[in-house]
Formats: C-alpha cells, sequence, structure tokens
C-alpha cells in the first residue's frame, strides 16, 4: 500500500523533509519534533528539537525506515539549542549535513557535520560556519559542482535582525510597501566547511520585475527555501510562512533574481509548511509535513510527501493536499 499523502513514519514526530536520493533510495533529512505540551510563541519556543534521524525508503512504495539517532547536540560544542530544520549534499565520495540551532547566546548559526555514509553518524565542526546566521539552510549542488546554500528565516528564525550584516535584537520586517526581506544564498567551499565569499539576499520579483513587498504575505518568502532545476531553469521554492502557502519563483540563474510564478502547496493542517522536492525515477515528489497525527499541534509534526507534476510551459501544478483523500 503506497504511503502517498500518510505519515511516512508515526512512532516520532517529523517535520521539514529534505529529500535527496542516493545509490538508487530515498534519504529523507527531517527534524524530530519533540512532544512536548509548551505554549506557542511567534519567537518558535515551542520547536524544541534536540537531535536527528535520518529517514530511508528502498522505493517510494515504502516502507520508511528510521536509522535511528544520527547526531545530537550534545555532542556539538557550539550549540545551546533547537536544532531545526537541516539539509544533506554529498561531495567527493562524502555526506554533510547542514543544520541550524542556536548558539550560546541564543543566535541561529548553521552547523556543518559529516559521515562516510548518508545515515550517518554525522561527526560535527567544533564551530558553526562562519558569517552564516538565520534558519533553514538549503544546499543545492549545480551541475557544474558548485555548491549553493540557500537560507533564512523570518520572526524565530531572526532573519529581519541581520538586515546589515549585524545583529539587531530591534530588527523588524520591512514597511509593507517596502521590499521584503530576502533569502540568502551564499556559495560554499569545496571542503564545505566554509562560506567562499560574501553571502547575497536573493531578489523574488513579480511580473513586471518589481520587488515583492514585504506586506504582500501571500508572495513574500518567510522561510523553509528548497532550489532545484527543472529543464535548465531554476527553481526556488518556499514558505509564505503567515498565510501558509509554498510558493515558487524561476530564474535562470541560481542567485536570481527569481520571478515568483505561484503556488506549489496550499496550506497543510498546522501553522508551518516546508518542503523539498526531489526526482525519483523519472517522476517528481514533494516532500512535506503536517500535524495530522497529532491532531493539529503545531509543533507535533509528520513528514509525507506526494508526486509533483509540471504544466507543459513548466509550472507547477498546484497541490492541494487533501483533495480526494
Ligand atoms: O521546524 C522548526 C521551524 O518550523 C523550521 O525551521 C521552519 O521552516 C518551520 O517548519
Amino acid at each position: 500500500m503506497s504511503l502517498e499523502r500518510k505519515p511516512l513514519v508515526t512512532h516520532i514526530f517529523t517535520a521539514d523533509p529534505s529529500a535527496h536520493v542516493f545509490n538508487d533510495k530515498i534519504y529523507i533529512y527531517p527534524s524530530h519534533d519533540l512532544a512536548h505540551d509548551g505554549k506557542d510563541t511567534d519567537e518558535g519556543d515551542e520547536y524544541q528539537m534536540e537531535d536527528y534521524h535520518v529517514l530511508s525508503m528502498d522505493s517510494i512504495e515504502g516502507p520508511c525506515v528510521d536509522n535511528g539517532e544520527a547526531l545530537h547536540m550534545k555532542d556539538v560544542p557550539w550549540v545551546s539549542k533547537q536544532m531545526w530544520a537541516p539539509d544533506l549534499a554529498d561531495k567527493n565520495g562524502r555526506y554533510y549535513l547542514i543544520f541550524p540551532a542556536r548558539d550560546k547566546d541564543g543566535l541561529f548559526r548553521l552547523g556543518m557535520a559529516q559521515s562516510e555514509s548518508p545515515v550517518g553518524p554525522f561527526a560535527p565542526e567544533p564551530d558553526y560556519i562562519k558569517g552564516t546566521y538565520s534558519i533553514d539552510p538549503a544546499v543545492f549542488v549545480d551541475d557544474d559542482g558548485k555548491v549553493y546554500v540557500y537560507y533564512g528565516g523570518l520572526w524565530g528564525g531572526q532573519l529581519e535582525k541581520w538586515k546589515d550584516g549585524t545583529f539587531d535584537p530591534e530588527g523588524k520586517e520591512p514597511d509593507r510597501d517596502q521590499p521584503a526581506v530576502g533569502p540568502m544564498c551564499a556559495e560554499l567551499k569545496e571542503n564545505m566547511k566554509e562560506l567562499d565569499g560574501e553571502p547575497v539576499h536573493i531578489r523574488i520579483v513579480d511580473e513586471n520585475g518589481e520587488d515583492i513587498k514585504a506586506g504582500d504575505e501571500d508572495r513574500r518568502y518567510f522561510e523553509g527555501p528548497w532550489m532545484h532545476k527543472y529543464n535548465g531553469t531554476y527553481y526556488f521554492s518556499y514558505s509564505t510562512g503567515t498565510t501558509h502557502y509554498i510558493c515558487y519563483a524561476t530564474s535562470k540563474d541560481p542567485k536570481g533574481p527569481f520571478t515568483y510564478r505561484g503556488r506549489v502547496m496550499e496550506p497543510v493542517i498546522g501553522w508551518t509548511t516546508h518542503h523539498s522536492i526531489v526526482e525519483y525515477h523519472g517522476k517528481w515528489y514533494l516532500f512535506y509535513h503536517d500535524s495530522e497525527l497529532s491532531g493539529g499541534v503545531n509543533h507535533r509534526r509528520n513528514v509525507k510527501f506526494t508526486e509533483l507534476r509540471y504544466d507543459t510551459d513548466g509550472s507547477i501544478i498546484t497541490i492541494r493536499p487533501y483533495e480526494g483523500l
């Protein structure tokens, strides 16, 4: 029986799935939600994750296997709490897990840990990647071998507090008629442990080339970036946070600007929506989460997948996650 649109595992809560294919198997790198009774806040205090488990599937039919704990925050010297949405890249025969967490000063940073196996265990670097901040890293290895990391999230993810590259605890989103805060993009060096040059803000523009505005909550970037390439075009997809959509924008350049194209998926059960897109055996799949398993508790989520289809003009056909179920 297919697992499509069903929780992939039910023995733990999982979220923020980053899916990849290695050696013909599907590997999923999720957050591991903890089942506490704490209250929701705008800062995301309810997302108290402490470790990572890697899930895998021998085929899209399933079953989905939990390969156990792959990294715990007690083994990462710079982390104080909240290991949020991770991603992974393979490079030169090794597997690099990139993850956000709060450092000892309470600032979100991005860290790296590596392994010779896609399921870990992962050996962390002693310090976070210099020059990084905020959350939700998504790594994209381009056809020419260049490695890009897209990242950033508003509110709990602190992105709006870093507008000029230094941390301002009072930093706010721009006025509603001003360009929205863009996600970040940085290149990684060959060693996968350092940024190669200064990170840049990614611009998301409308069909007239005008920046999407901060008040345009149906379309502006909030968190949860993903990059994939389809027919030579770069597709940048992301969550709009407060309006709970997954949207996408396209470009011929991995650093944009990206032109807004539409919605990948309508809202799911639960406040957050977070996804990845991967090709497997000639079909495309959206991995995502909702809070079905917990009956709607925002911080007790479960990962799922469904097929993603393109129209003939390359646009993504919007997924309505509960239609036909
Ligand atoms: O899982 C914690 C946070 O919730 C992630 O970083 C966001 O993308 C949202 O899914």
